[in-house]
C-alpha cells in the first residue's frame, strides 16, 4: 500500500491516488472540530524510516500560520493515524476529522467531511443556515463533482505526477476539456451549479486558487493560466472574496509545500517568483445576480 503520494504511480507510470481508509460518517452526536495547521513543507516523520509526510511545528513561532499540537502533542500526521489504529499502512493524509475524546480519525475523506461539515456542526457553527448541499440541486452537485474531481481536483496531480508522457498527455487533455467546460458554464450563470453556491463551487475553488501559482509550474498545467479565462479567472476573485474564505487560503504554505515536498519533480526545492495574482482585486461576476 502507498505510503505517500510519491509512491502512488503504477508501472504505466500514471498517478493512481489510493483510496481513503477512515469513512464514519457522524450522526447527530456532539463532536468537536479540532483546527490545526501543520507545516507546509514535507518531512521526516519518524527516526528509523524514510517516510517524509506533514509535521506538526514545535511551537507558535516556527513557521507563522501553522500551530503545534497541543491536544496530542503528536509530531507528525502520521503519530495520529498510529494512534488512531496500531495497524494502519496507508497513507497519512489531510484532510483529518479527529475525534478529540475518543482520541480517534473519525474520517480521512475530504468529500464525506464537506457533507458533514455542512450538517452536523450547526449546533456550533456561526453560519448554520447556510447550506452547500441543498436537496433540490443535490444530483446536480454530485454529477459537476464527479467531472471536477477526475479532470481537475485529480487531473493536475495526474499531469504533475505522471512519469510518462502517455499518461501526461492524456490527463492534460482531459484537464483542459474541463476548464473549457467550466468557462463555458461561467460564462451562463454566477456559479457552477446555477446563482448559487454550493459544495461545488468550494471544491472546485481549491483547485483553482493554486492553479496559476503552483500548478501551471510545478504540475505542467501550462496550456493555459486561470488568468486567461476570463469567466473562470472572475469567479475564483469571487469566491475568494466571499467572507471567512481568503482566511483558508496561505499563498505562501502552498508554494512551500509543493515546490518544497516532491524532489522527484522540483530536486532543488527552488520557489518560482510568480504569479503573485491578486485575487482581492474587482471583478464582474455581480452581473448575474444583481439584476
Ligand atoms: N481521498 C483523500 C486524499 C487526500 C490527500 O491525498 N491528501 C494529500 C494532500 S497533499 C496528502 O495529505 N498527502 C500526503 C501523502 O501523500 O503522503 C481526500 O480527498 O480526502
Amino acid at each position: 500500500m502507498a505510503q505517500s503520494a510519491l509512491d502512488e504511480v503504477t508501472n504505466t507510470g500514471a498517478f493512481h491516488r489510493s483510496p481513503s481508509s477512515f469513512r464514519n460518517l457522524l450522526a447527530k452526536e456532539k463532536t468537536s472540530q479540532f483546527p490545526v495547521a501543520v507545516k507546509p513543507k514535507w518531512e521526516r516523520t519518524k527516526e528509523g524510516d524514510e517516510h517524509v509526510g506533514w509535521v506538526f511545528p514545535a511551537s507558535t513561532s516556527e513557521e507563522p500560520g501553522a500551530e503545534p499540537d497541543t491536544l496530542n502533542g503528536a509530531r507528525s500526521v502520521r503519530e495520529l493515524y498510529e494512534l488512531a489504529s496500531s495497524s494502519y499502512s496507508g497513507k497519512y493524509t489531510v484532510p483529518v476529522l479527529w475525534d478529540k475524546q475518543l482520541k480517534t480519525i473519525v474520517n480521512n475523506e475530504s468529500s464525506d467531511i464537506i457533507r458533514m461539515l455542512n450538517v452536523d456542526f450547526n449546533e456550533i457553527s456561526e453560519n448554520a443556515d447556510l447550506n452547500l448541499y441543498p436537496s433540490h440541486l443535490q444530483s446536480m452537485i454530485d454529477e459537476v463533482n464527479e467531472w471536477v474531481y477526475d479532470g481537475i481536483n485529480n487531473g493536475v496531480y495526474k499531469c504533475g505526477f505522471a512519469k510518462k508522457q502517455a499518461p501526461y498527455d492524456e490527463a492534460v487533455v482531459k484537464l483542459y476539456e474541463a476548464l473549457d467546460k467550466c468557462e463555458g458554464i461561467l460564462s451562463k450563470q454566477r456559479y457552477i451549479c446555477g446563482n448559487e453556491l454550493t459544495e461545488a463551487d468550494i471544491r472546485l475553488f481549491v483547485t483553482l486558487i493554486r492553479f496559476d501559482e503552483v500548478y501551471a509550474v510545478h504540475f505542467k498545467c501550462n496550456k493555459k493560466l486561470l488568468r486567461e479565462y476570463p469567466n473562470l479567472f472572475n469567479y475564483t476573485k469571487d469566491i475568494f472574496q466571499i467572507p471567512g474564505i481568503s482566511s483558508t487560503v496561505n499563498t505562501d504554505h502552498i508554494k512551500k509545500h509543493y515546490y518544497g515536498s516532491h524532489p522527484s519533480i522540483n530536486p532543488y526545492g527552488t520557489i518560482p517568483i510568480g504569479s503573485n495574482t491578486d485575487y482581492s482585486a474587482p471583478h464582474d461576476r455581480h452581473r448575474f445576480t444583481d439584476k
